[in-house]
């Protein structure tokens, strides 16, 4: 089944993320300073913001009703020294949330879960339609424009950033359906 192939490859980002977390210790241990971008978030800080050099900004979650499924959107810059790596986002309004990739393939978008999003050092990465985005799936309440949600970005070694998003109604603003990867089709 669908469950038990996406436990497997949690599983195995799992088993990537520990290995390279030992790996960058290792460098960290002779590097001196090395370690001043890898520490964890502080917790329960209430702006866009998050562990040291990430920040996310212009966080928004399409509209949806509930048992539907959306997508989640923002945009993460690395001030940091190092690399980072998004692995994943919690959330209490899906189920299930996966990072995505969304190609165009001729006149099809197809869309598939990718591991892992590296944001270099001094880089961004833009999380949006027709692009990376993070999948919200099984929604356990309906999201009404103007509503606010709450989402946890997890980063490989244990960094973890809060960030509330916007629910933003796209139905009415986009012409000609180029809506997104979420918008009816499913
Ligand atoms: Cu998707």
């Amino acid at each position: 089944m669908v469950r038990s192939w996406r436990n497997v490859m949690r599983f195995r980002f799992l088993v990537l993320a520990g290995a390279v977390a030992i790996v960058l210790g290792a460098l960290a241990g002779c590097g001196g300073q090395a370690g001043s971008t890898r520490q964890p978030a502080p917790g329960g800080g209430a702006e866009q913001a998050g562990g040291p050099g990430v920040t996310i900004t212009d966080a928004w979650v399409r509209a949806a009703a509930e048992g539907d499924m959306s997508a989640a959107y923002f945009t993460v810059t690395n001030q940091g020294q190092s690399a980072v790596r998004l692995t994943g986002v919690r959330t209490g309004v899906a189920g299930e949330a996966e990072v995505h990739e969304s190609m165009q393939e001729g006149n099809t978008v197809r869309m598939q879960p990718v591991a892992a999003v590296e944001i270099p050092a001094g880089g961004r990465v833009t999380f949006a339609p027709g692009g990376y985005h993070v999948m919200l799936m099984d929604l356990k309440q309906t999201l009404h424009p103007g509503d606010r949600v709450d989402l946890t970005l997890v980063f490989e070694g244990g960094l973890e950033v809060p960030v509330t998003a916007e629910v933003r109604d796209t139905a009415g603003t986009s012409t000609g359906g180029g809506g997104g990867e979420h918008s009816g089709g499913h």
